[in-house]
């Protein structure tokens, strides 16, 4: 009998372009393998291709669980007793699973206040240790760095390079599905990780031949936290999608040059074209996800006559990265439930009339 994870592990489809080898200890919750759904009404509405990366799919509802895979079965193979992580809710969501899976222990730094309920019932579910400090993501994940040299540490967080290497499998899907790269690629833009993972994932493809162009890689803020796009640290960065609400990005120099070398760009939305974006993803595509996911979805619904002179002329083919589920920050769209009615047909039957 076969006991071993579901195939399907981003480790098993990718293997020989991650940093493990045949005795690393895999430890997988079946991610990766998410749909790429044509989106016709968004596609409609920018008048160019769209095609929807659905991360919201992975076993933990975010797209961290492909990063998460290798870096933890690393960890087990390096003999780590905890894992470690600062996180603005997806990262200790996912490393708790992972640790669970694997048997060991994990600690999550949390922005006190900041961290969406369904992230924060993930951690706890899991059986994290999760510790608030009186502070942002930026200030959790500097206490990380500073515990990071304690041995009995494993930081997973995008710091950890085997992160990024499995997030890169992302890209390595889209080009297995579409035959090659798309033209565009945008997604939301926090740390600066999965935009980094995405391009190495791109060019390392490109490189082996396996398409033959490069996509121009758009990353996408939120107003009130966009240092990339300021070109300055943010010391107290503010937006509803908590999700990205960092001042100061980890990955921030290989996100720029990639951004660069691509001929791509970056550039902000507001909380209610996320909010918006959000909702109206949800209603006309049957796509819901938090808010951080809905700001490349803002951008490309509210692309000004410029953008789409430079990005979405000559019928491209985008690729749009939703990168954690809907229901992780669900309190965002309330339902407006209506009053209850008499438990008649006809009651029930003008009430949908209604
Ligand atoms: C849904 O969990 O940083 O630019 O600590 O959860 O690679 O940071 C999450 C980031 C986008 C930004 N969308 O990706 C964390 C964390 C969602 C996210 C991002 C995050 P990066």
């Amino acid at each position: 009998m076969k006991t071993e994870a579901r195939s399907g592990g981003v480790i098993a489809r990718y293997l020989e372009f991650l940093p493990v080898n045949k005795s690393t200890p895999v430890v997988s919750l079946g991610e990766g393998s998410t749909p790429f759904l044509f989106a016709s009404r968004l596609s409609d509405r920018v008048g160019c291709r769209v095609i929807i990366k659905c991360e919201s799919m992975n076993p933990t509802g975010s797209f961290k669980d492909r990063g998460m895979t290798v870096a933890v079965s690393r960890a087990l193979e390096g003999g780590a007793q905890t894992l470690l992580c600062a996180s603005t809710g997806n990262t200790a969501a996912s490393a708790a699973a992972y640790a669970a899976h694997a048997g060991i222990r994990c600690a999550v730094i949390l922005p006190a206040g900041k961290i969406a309920a369904g992230k924060l019932t993930q951690a706890a579910a899991h059986g994290a240790t999760i510790v608030s400090v009186n502070g942002n993501f930026d200030d959790a994940l500097r206490i990380v760095r500073e515990l990071a040299n304690e041995k009995h540490f494993s930081v997973v967080n995008s710091i950890n390079p085997d992160r990024i290497a499995g997030q890169k499998t992302a890209a390595f899907e889209i080009i297995d599905e579409l035959g090659d790269a798309p033209d565009v690629h945008v997604l939301p833009l926090g740390n600066a990780g999965n935009l980094t993972a995405y391009s190495n994932g791109y060019a390392e493809f490109h490189r082996l031949g396996h398409c033959k162009r490069k996509p121009r890689m758009i990353g996408i803020q939120a107003e009130g936290a966009a240092p990339i796009f300021y070109r300055r640290v943010i010391e107290k960065p503010e937006t509803v999608a908590s999700a990205i609400r960092i001042g100061n990005p980890a990955s921030w120099r290989t996100a720029q040059r990639a951004i660069d070398e691509t001929q791509g760009g970056v550039d902000v939305v507001s909380d209610s074209e996320i909010l918006d974006a959000q909702r109206w993803l949800a209603e006309n595509e049957g796509i819901f996800v938090e808010p951080a996911s809905a700001a490349p979805v803002a951008w490309l619904l509210n692309a000004s006559v410029t953008t789409k002179e430079r990005f979405l002329s000559a019928d491209p083919i985008i690729a749009c990265t939703v990168t954690g589920h809907g229901l992780k920050d669900a309190k965002i769209i309330s339902p407006h439930l209506p009053p209850s009615v008499p438990p008649s047909a006809r009651a029930v039957r003008a009430a949908i009339e209604r």
